[in-house]
């Protein structure tokens, strides 16, 4: 039955070719599969962001089923509004859906976020994290890794980046989750668990920008992977913002196998790698210590 499930999944093509995309695009192929998953039933709230383009160049469309283009700072109210309006319709049938950047998640549509979370409104967060505002032009954001290279910060940023999924923890919604292209089905099994759950589910993917990222367009997946599998990025879900399960065991990589595949980091001298391995081996340990207290809250 469920490998049924998969084989439809698969085959449903509910993304258009022909966008506007960059080639070797980490948003558009998370996009992809997260529409696979969640069938023609959905309503997608669009942002100013990279997803903009890629959504709708006039006159074309891009997505097979409604999209509501909102302003940068309103992702989440603005899928509460449609989530609303469904239910009143009797419509729960139907999914809404927010696709937002790092820029709109970890910064400006940060407030409306945790608004919408503290409500617990019945929809599916997607955040798109390439680490920096790409659309406008490789600007840093609160998510850019510290001393990355963007086009602000060209000398390396000073900031570090911020932990996001803490913040989303501490609300305590039903469902969080990581993931990334570099793992497929592990991504899709999360969309297919966020869209049974009721109220609010966010999934933090991490969206390789060979532009941004100053990398071959060939490399974004193999970017996803390293990310994942150098424990800088783990899979994890949290239920309830209590209850952490890791769900694919990383290979433990160096962090430098990751690093040296992209320009941004290209002036990152050994401390600068020394630094940031202590600090993912430490965050892993942390994670490990968390998915080990299930049920503690
Ligand atoms: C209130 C407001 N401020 C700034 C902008 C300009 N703007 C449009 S897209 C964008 C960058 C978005 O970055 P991110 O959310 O990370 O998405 P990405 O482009 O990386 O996909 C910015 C700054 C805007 N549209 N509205
Ligand atoms: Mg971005």
């Amino acid at each position: 039955m469920k490998n049924d499930l998969i084989v439809e999944e698969m085959e449903r093509e509910l993304m258009r070719p022909g966008h506007m995309a960059c080639p070797g695009c980490g948003e558009a192929s998370t996009m992809r599969l997260v529409l696979k998953v969640l069938g023609e039933k959905t309503i997608v709230v669009i942002l100013p962001s990279c997803v903009g383009v890629i959504s709708a160049t006039f006159p074309n469309a891009t997505f097979a089923v409604p999209c509501f283009h909102s302003a940068f700072e309103i992702a989440a109210p603005t899928a509460s509004g449609i989530a609303n309006a469904l239910k009143l319709q009797g419509r729960e049938d139907v999914t809404a859906l927010a696709f937002a950047g790092d820029g709109g998640t970890f910064d400006i549509g940060l407030q409306s976020l945790s608004g919408a979370a503290d409500r617990n409104d019945n929809f599916i967060y997607v955040c798109l994290d390439n680490e920096a505002y790409m659309n406008t032009g490789i600007q840093s954001s609160s998510s850019t890794p510290q001393n990355a290279w963007t086009m602000t910060t060209p000398g390396g940023r000073r900031g570090r980046k911020k932990k996001f999924m803490q913040i989303i923890a501490a609300h305590r919604m039903p469902y969080a989750a990581t993931a990334s292209i570099g793992h497929p089905l592990d991504l899709m099994e999360k969309v297919r668990k966020a869209k049974e759950i009721k109220g609010m589910k966010f999934i933090h993917t991490l969206t390789p920008c060979s532009t941004g990222w100053r990398m071959p367009e060939d490399l974004s997946v193999k970017a996803a992977q390293l990310a994942v599998e150098t424990k800088l990025f783990p899979l994890y879900e949290v239920i309830d913002g209590s209850e952490y399960r890791i769900t694919h065991q990383p290979q433990g990589l160096p962090v430098s196998e990751y690093l040296k595949i992209q320009g941004r980091f290209r002036h990152f001298t050994k401390d600068d790698v020394d630094r940031l391995q202590k600090e993912v081996d430490e965050d892993w340990e942390r994670l490990l210590a968390q998915s080990a207290m299930k049920g503690c809250v």
